[in-house]
């Protein structure tokens, strides 16, 4: 009998003792053991799960784009440890109230003619207050009139702010967790992980789409990502929207001195949200400024399917327009529009 070889023998992925998933079921009872062994999967057979995932929802050669704006910087009551606007550390930043409408559609205007499908809003506050309601809900009207989604992001909301934002017409609303539970202490001092539940419960349940995910670099371990990943994957409803955003190190924050991150962690940690929540998109966020185009190219295999355009983020450095278009083109990646979005209300 013919003994197996390299030569003879087809290597199939099923071997490594995991269920394929291959209708792309999505799912809400993922146990901890599951996304730990996701994470133990040798990189190849990991990222090519991912990708094979990836597939059964998405076209694997279409982005989507969106453009962040800080309509309101800095000043932030906030202690999030790794954030530029908060005003308990000194990081240089100049606050600013809360632009005017005009401006920030004029903003938005530009946003739509470098590309982007999605226009999103970011304010440094621990919450809006009533009085700036009416102003918000005026910038999303506008920026939906332009033919484009819009997005806010603006620290937590009651129910009845929810849906002032959602009778607006807006359409995602960003609102991270950031971490695992067990670490959430170590990063934030002036608010709970159940504070920002509270509000993503709100936002879900004023017919929002769900923008929810987080950072890593922060000195969290292999078990406070597999947390993160796992509560994001068992909410009552996957968010439409995961942002892996990058650790972006800014001078003057707790965490500027964050050891560096091993590129192919951050890769898997993309590969294993797109496993464990398949129709949703997967945002490569925040630090690709910092991140050559093979590296982002291995997050477009292992998954991800979203980035912010433009020049700046919030308040540190994108990549420019020119080189993200010449990476697109030479990787054959095209935009991806909001019908194109399976889990999109
Ligand atoms: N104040 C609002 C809030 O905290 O939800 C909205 C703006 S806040 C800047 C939005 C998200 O940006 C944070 O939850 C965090 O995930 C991300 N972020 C902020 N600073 C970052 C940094 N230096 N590196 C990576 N991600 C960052
Ligand atoms: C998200 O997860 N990342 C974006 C968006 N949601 C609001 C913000 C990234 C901010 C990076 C640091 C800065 O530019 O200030
Ligand atoms: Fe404020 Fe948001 Fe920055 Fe935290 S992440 S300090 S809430 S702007």
């Amino acid at each position: 009998m013919l003994e197996p070889t390299m030569d003879n023998r087809r290597y199939r992925p099923g071997e490594t003792g995991h269920q394929d998933n291959l209708d792309g079921e999505v799912r809400n009872d993922w146990v901890l053991d599951e996304v730990g062994s996701l994470f133990d999967l040798p990189f190849n057979d990991l990222l090519f799960k991912a990708q094979k995932i990836h597939r059964i929802w998405f076209n694997p050669n279409k982005v989507q784009m969106s453009t962040l704006l800080s309509i309101k910087t800095g000043g932030c009551p906030e202690d999030c440890g790794y954030c530029s606007q908060s005003i308990k550390f000194d990081t240089g930043l100049d606050a600013s109230s809360l632009m005017k409408v005009e401006e920030v559609l004029r903003a938005a205007r530009q946003a739509k003619e470098g590309g982007a499908s999605r226009f999103c809003m970011g304010a440094a506050w621990r919450n809006p207050k009533d009085r700036d309601m009416g102003a918000i809900c005026a910038m999303i009207e506008g920026v939906n009139s332009l033919g484009m989604e819009s997005c806010a992001t603006l620290g937590m909301l009651t129910a009845d702010q929810a849906k002032q934002l959602k009778t607006a017409g807006l359409n995602y609303y960003n609102h991270n967790i950031d971490t695992s539970r067990r670490y959430y202490k170590e990063i934030i001092s002036t608010r709970t992980m159940d504070d920002r539940i509270e509000t993503l419960d709100h936002v879900r349940g004023a017919g929002l789409n769900v923008c929810c995910g987080g950072i890593i670099g922060m000195g969290e371990s292999r078990d406070d990502r597999i947390d993160m990943l796992h509560a994001l994957a068992t909410m009552p409803s996957h968010p439409q929207s995961v942002p892996i955003n990058r650790l972006v190190r800014v001078e003057g924050t707790p965490l500027s001195g964050s050891n560096d991150l091993d590129s192919f962690d951050f890769v898997k940690t993309i590969a294993v949200a797109r496993i464990l929540m398949p129709k949703s998109v997967v945002r490569l966020s925040a630090g690709r400024e910092d991140m050559n185009e093979e590296f982002q190219a291995l997050c477009f295999v292992a998954g991800a399917n979203s980035i912010f355009i433009g020049e700046e983020l919030l308040t540190t450095p994108n990549p420019e327009l020119a080189q993200d278009r010449d990476m697109f083109a030479r990787l054959g990646i095209e935009p991806m529009m909001a019908h194109e979005c399976p889990a999109e209300i």
